[in-house]
């Protein structure tokens, strides 16, 4: 079954930033879809749990250069 995390995310201040994380969230395995609110700051994640780890998708949106923390 596939899981549900809402992330929330520092540091975003145009579409471009909303898009590069998105981007970086789509880019890891596992991952189905990712949705990000930029004025939320926000994203919403859908993933199969057993491909990837909850911690995979804060770091990848880290390493895009945002701040990053998981909310459920
Ligand atoms: Mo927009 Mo975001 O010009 O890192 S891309 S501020």
């Amino acid at each position: 079954a596939l899981c549900r995390l809402e992330v929330a995310i520092g540091g975003m201040t145009c579409t471009a930033c909303s898009t590069s994380v998105e981007k970086a969230v789509l880019r890891i395995d596992g991952v189905s879809s990712a949705t990000v609110a930029l004025l939320q700051n926000k994203a919403d994640v859908k993933f199969d749990p057993r491909t990837c780890k909850e911690d995979a998708i804060k770091e990848a949106i880290e390493d895009a250069g945002f701040d990053a923390e998981i909310l459920s």
